[in-house]
């Protein structure tokens, strides 16, 4: 007797309906999987502009914090009487590599180069970083020729010597009465007269030669009372401003004016707004925010408007990588608080046609231009 096995399995509509129910799970799997990878880029993409903002501000304040160091000037007697040098237009006369042309350097602490209509500003921060002198000489005179060493008024001093200068320095040597000044560099003194050098050629500096790449102008002559400022080996005239990409980002651009190099420090820096902190009438409290940059009918009251400015207010906007599906996540321009209370736009977030789907975060600070307390 033979025994009829039937062999189990599946029949074809079991199969094609365990098939749909897989199907189904996958879906409901991917749908799950999609939200949350959604959510997790958005989350993301929140803290790249956190991180970036925060980026920005940590590197600006670290700049502003130093602001005006070596460029104040004390009170003086004699034929430099009242003439300070804040504001002054400084030639810089570089025969260094340059990746952007040299600009004047405006002798302030801190300068706001207003961007037109309501275009991101560029903030020009300036500092010396000399080891041991951080106020200016006055120079007895006879700079007979635009190419000559310049006198200086060391007889003040115990010793008859040019003192606190090293090779390679930079100096600022400036007509307090004209308000201009040139932008030189320290190749040695001759101290049988007290006279600092300023040559062209080569300097040893430990196991590198450097060229002296400030001392091929022609100076117009400085006469007796001008300011020699020593600003150190590497001062620092630095722009921040912002930039778009040819991708259409924009980004925080460092420029450092004296040796014209550029670089992006923070990403996606997509607005930058400053106002100065006046003290006006010479209490030392701050009264007036604005956006004007200082002007005067002539030189001294130039620069009397400057000596005013005490401190600089900045906002920036970070913007989120992540452009979002809904172009709804944002629903009202970004703002800040320049005076502390008033509130102001970012207009300038608005140009983007496409605003409104990405996230923003907004960074403000004021840095107060502590280096500049002993201005008379
Ligand atoms: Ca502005
Ligand atoms: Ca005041």
């Amino acid at each position: 007797m033979t025994i009829k096995r039937f062999s189990s399995g599946f029949s074809l509509v079991e199969l094609m309906v365990g098939i749909i129910i897989a199907l189904l799970g996958s879906l409901v799997i991917l749908q799950v999987f999609s939200i949350t990878e959604q959510s997790k880029q958005t989350t993301t993409s929140g803290s790249d502009a956190q991180q970036n903002g925060a980026l920005a501000m940590l590197l600006m304040d670290k700049d502003m914090r130093q602001a005006g160091y070596g460029m104040n000037v004390t009170a003086c007697t004699g034929p430099c009487a009242g003439s300070g040098f804040m504001g002054g237009t400084v030639n810089i006369n570089d025969s260094g590599p340059r990746t952007v042309a040299a600009t004047p350097f405006v002798f302030a602490p801190i300068l706001i180069m207003q961007g037109a209509a309501n275009a991101p500003d560029t903030i020009v921060v300036s500092y010396g970083n000399a080891a041991t002198t951080s106020v200016p000489e006055y120079t007895r005179g006879d700079m007979r020729s635009g190419t000559d060493s310049i006198n200086v008024n060391s007889n003040n001093m115990e010793t008859y010597s040019v003192y606190g200068y090293s090779l390679g320095d930079v100096l600022v040597l400036a007509d307090a009465t004209t308000g201009t000044g040139d932008v030189i560099q320290y190749s040695g003194a001759d101290n049988t007269d007290d006279r600092v050098k300023h040559e062209t050629g080569s300097y040893q500096l430990g196991p590198v030669t450097q060229a002296f790449r400030y001392n091929d102008g022609v100076l117009p002559v400085y006469g007796g009372g001008s300011l020699l400022f020593n600003l150190g080996p590497a001062p620092v005239n630095n722009s921040y401003s912002i930039v778009q990409d040819s991708a259409g980002r924009r980004n925080l651009v460092q420029t450092n004016n004296m040796t014209g190099s550029q670089s992006i420090i923070a990403a996606d820096i997509v607005d930058l707004q400053a106002e100065y902190g006046k003290d006006t009438d010479n209490d030392d409290v701050i009264e007036t925010w604005d956006t004007v940059t200082p002007t005067g009918a002539n030189f001294a009251a130039l620069n009397s408007a400057w000596e005013q400015v005490k401190a600089v207010r900045y906002g920036l906007v970070a913007r989120s990588i992540k452009r979002e599906p809904a172009c709804n996540v944002t629903t009202t321009l970004p703002v800040w608080r320049p005076d502390g209370t008033t509130t102001k736009t970012f207009s300038n977030v608005g140009t983007n046609a496409d605003w409104q789907c990405y996230r923003y975060r907004v960074f403000e600070t004021t840095n107060v231009l502590r280096n500049l307390i002993w201005t008379p």
